[in-house]
Formats: structure tokens, sequence, C-alpha cells
């Protein structure tokens, strides 16, 4: 039994830059998690090769699996992937109605493109093959396959977060892709929210969600604890803090992830704890993201002027309250800021679950997390601080409290979420799901009992 992974981005790409090749690797959780399954266990990797060199190695051996690539034309591109996937499913999934572009054409091409994965998909398909699909932008594969009569086992799986029924509704193409999705055999997502709006949304839309019983699982993605906790890191030069308390961040440029509200909060902090002033310091990771969407730039000018704003109103020679970095950061780095970080300051307006979150507890020795209660993963981290990131004035009041909190309590929770994330890692993750797969592989049906022990975060 194989399993062909299917994602909209690769593992790697081919890149030239000035006139030499190089070989980039995708740094997602998703695909990180992915990897890891492909080089146990052999198969085929099916996606989108955006890189610039990718249509010299369409099919390619890499780290002992077979990558098969797609190619797309440059309207493909702009209609499957910024208009249709992040222009209209990535805001309406996220609640940003005001963010929601319609776009019939968008449409046009993303069912144009899902095609393209699903025919790729049957050039490698043997009679054992699990076909594993991931994700928002590969919705029609399902039932795209089912059409060409693929009876071969689907698994599904969903990384963002899934809407109440009558929000999903209002997607023009709702009834489609929602039927599309649950010709799969399994479908996972990373909280029982999303599972049960999910089931909403088939009841609202077709009457019922009988045929889905059976078919939907809990089952949140973990991440490699041990790499995070390895000492293998050098640390921050510790000199530069002066003493002060370093507050860290990274994110992507995205209006989910609350980037705005945050120095707001910040700016909120300095307002209303005047003693915080001067003790600590706000490192921004923000990673360069989906730059050809319009939306995109908007968003990095807004955030850019307010921090501006907030620097301007508070830095002096000696402190300067917030460090921005626009960059994509080094692994290394990352790990050394992971372990620093008196505090990670993670405060998502929504997001599908949240592996920074994951990342810093793993590697923290210290540190206190700070996680947005509309993240995935604080369905589990119930040992973070949870705020509402809508709500500056709380989030500077916990802000305050951890920068103060007693040695004794910050190990405490530490030690606890790191208990959890321990359980909870990216081996239990794919076993589960692999162990759920063979099930159903190998009789044709589900096993209850098996249901119940499987999800993990109690309701
Ligand atoms: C989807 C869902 C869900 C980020 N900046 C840098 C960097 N990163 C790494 C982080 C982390 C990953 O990228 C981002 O994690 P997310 O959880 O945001 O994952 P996505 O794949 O973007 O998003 C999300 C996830 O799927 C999994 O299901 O959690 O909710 O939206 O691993 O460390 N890594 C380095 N430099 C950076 O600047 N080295």
């Amino acid at each position: 039994m194989k399993y062909l992974v299917v994602t909209s981005r690769a593992p790697v790409s081919h890149e030239i830059v000035s006139g030499r090749e190089s070989l980039k690797k995708n740094v997602g959780g998703v695909v990180t998690a992915l990897r890891r399954l492909m080089m146990q266990e052999g198969g085929t990797w099916v996606s989108w090769g955006d890189g610039n060199a990718d249509n010299r190695y369409l099919e390619e051996e890499y780290e002992g699996y077979h990558i098969s690539r797609i190619m797309l034309e440059q309207r493909e591109k702009k209609g499957f992937y910024d208009d249709y996937s992040n222009g209209t499913l990535w805001p309406l999934f996220h609640y940003f109605r005001d963010q929601m572009k319609l776009s019939p054409n968008g449409y046009k091409k993303y069912e144009d493109v899902n095609r393209k994965f699903a025919e790729k998909i049957m050039e490698h398909l043997t009679k054992d093959t699990i076909i594993w699909v991931h994700d928002y932008q590969l919705m029609l594969v399902p039932g795209m396959l089912r059409e060409k009569g693929v009876r071969n086992l689907i698994i599904f799986t969903w990384h963002i977060p899934w809407v109440a029924s009558e929000f999903y509704s209002i997607l023009p193409e709702a009834k489609i892709l929602l039927s599309s999705v649950t010709k799969a055999d399994m479908i996972t997502f990373h909280t029982h929210l999303y599972e049960r709006n999910f089931h909403e949304s088939a009841k609202m839309l077709f009457g019922s969600d009988e045929g889905l019983k059976d078919k939907t699982f809990v089952f949140s993605l973990g991440i490699d604890v041990k790499y995070y906790s390895s000492n293998n890191f050098a640390g921050l030069p510790s000199k530069a803090l002066k003493g002060r308390k370093l507050i860290f961040s990274v994110d992507r440029l995205d209006y989910t992830k609350g980037l705005i509200s945050r120095v707001m909060a910040i700016e909120t902090l300095i307002k209303k704890f005047p003693k915080s002033r001067e003790k600590f310091i706000y490192v921004m990771v923000v990673t360069p993201s989906r730059t050809s969407v319009t939306q995109y730039e908007e968003l990095k000018r807004e955030l850019e002027m307010t921090i501006g704003r907030v620097n301007g109103l508070y830095s002096d020679l000696s402190w300067q309250p917030i460090v921005y970095i626009y960059r994509k950061v080094s692994d290394t780095l990352l790990m050394s800021y992971y372990r620093k970080a008196d505090i990670a300051l993670i405060t998502p307006l929504i997001d599908g679950l949240n592996l920074v979150s994951k990342e810093f507890v793993a590697a923290s020795q210290n540190g206190i997390l700070i996680l947005s209660e509309f993240a995935g993963a604080a369905f589990n981290l119930k040992d973070a601080i949870l705020v509402n990131p809508n709500d500056p004035d709380e989030v500077a009041q916990k802000i305050h409290e951890a920068m103060f909190m007693e040695p004794n309590e910050i190990t405490r929770r530490l030690w606890a979420l790191k208990r959890t994330i321990q359980k909870y890692d990216l081996e239990w993750w794919l076993n589960s799901i692999k162990n759920e797969a063979i099930r159903i592989h190998e009789h044709g049906g589900r096993d209850f009992r098996s249901k119940e022990s499987a999800h993990n975060s109690p309701e």
C-alpha cells in the first residue's frame, strides 16, 4: 500500500537565480509533516511546480519518494491561486466577508486546475494507493476522482477553520465544493468546532449529514518535538536586550494574524502601564506572503505605518519598543528567538491551528505563551494565557501580568504545555490518520471505538 499525497505547493522547487539553478525547500508546517511520512513510506507527491525551473523536473525522485508536478500558465495561477483560493476561499473560511472577492472567472480556473490535479493523480494510481488530498485549494479533487471512477481510499485533510454554516452558504459554489469534499472516505479537521460546522453546513445545504457521520475525524496536527527541543541551536546574544524582557512573534503577513491589533496592544501596554516602558523589546518577524494578492500589499503598508507611528511616539536613543523584521528568517535564528523569548505573543484573529505556538512551547525553557483563543491550537493548549486578540486592553493587561509572573507559575504552565504537545506530536498525528485509513481500507468500514480514543480535545 502506497500513499499518494496531494498538496497545492510542492515540498521543493527548482529556481534559477542570477543564471544559477538552486533547490528551494518549502518550510511550511504542512509540508514538513508530510515529508516525514513520505520519507518513511515512499510513494508519490503530486503538486503544482511553482519554481521557475520546475518545468525541467516534471517527474523527480527526491529523498526516497517521487514528486510529480503539474505546471500552470500565468492565467491559471492567477485564477486558481490568487483570485479564487486566496481571494475568495481564504477570506471566506476565516470570516473576512469584506476581503472576499467573488470571482466567477477565478472559479473557472480553480475548476480547471483541480481537474489537472485529478488527471495527474490518475496517472500514478495503482489498486492499493491511498490518496491523501490537502486543503482548500483542492476541494474539487475528491469529487472529480469519483467521477472518473476512482474507488481508492481518499483522505481529505482540512487545515484551516470550517466556518459556521450560514456563513459558508454565502459562497455561490458552496454546494458543489462541499459535495466534492464529502466524496472522500475520511475527512480530518484540527478541532471539534470545525468538524461540527462542517456537519451543520451539510445539513443546511443538503438537508442531512447522514452519510458523513462515520467519515469525519478530529486530529490536530502536531510537531516534531524532538527537533524543536534539541540543543543544537545557538542562543541569541543577550547583551542586546540589556536585561529587558523579550516579547516575540513570527507570522506570515496576513490579515488573519491580527498584526495591527497586536501593535495596538503594545501601544496600550506602554500607555496603560508606563512602568513597562523600556522593560521589554518586542521582536515582530513578519514573513512575506502572497505578494501578488492586492490586499496583502495594502496590509503591509498599514502595518508598517502603525509600527512607525508607535515607534515614533515612544522610541529614544536607548530604546525602541518594536523591532520589525520583514523577511523570512533562517530556521536557526527562529529557534534562537523561540529559546530566548520570555513571552511569545501569538494573537491571530482566527487561525486553523497555528504551529508557531507549538514550536515555541517545544523550544522554550522558561517562556510564557500568550495565545489567541481563536487559534485552533488553543483548544489543546489550555495552559497558555488565552486572550481575545480584538481587545487591546486585555492583551496589554496579560502581557503585563506575564512580564511579572512568578517563576514557579511560568514553569508549571510551560511544562503542562510541553506534556500536551509531546503526547499529540507529529508522529501521533501521522499514526492516527494512517491507522484509521488502514482500518477503513482493510475492513471497508469504521471502528467507532477508535473514533472515541482518537479525538484529542475534550469538548
Ligand atoms: C495552515 C493554516 C495551520 C513562518 N515564518 C518563518 C518560518 N515559518 C514557519 C513556522 C511554522 C510555519 O512556517 C507556519 O505555521 P502555520 O501554522 O501558520 O502553518 P501554515 O502552513 O502557514 O498554514 C494553519 C497549518 O496550515 C497546519 O495545519 O496551523 O492554521 O493556516 O512552521 O515556523 N520558518 C522560518 N522562518 C520564518 O520566517 N524558518
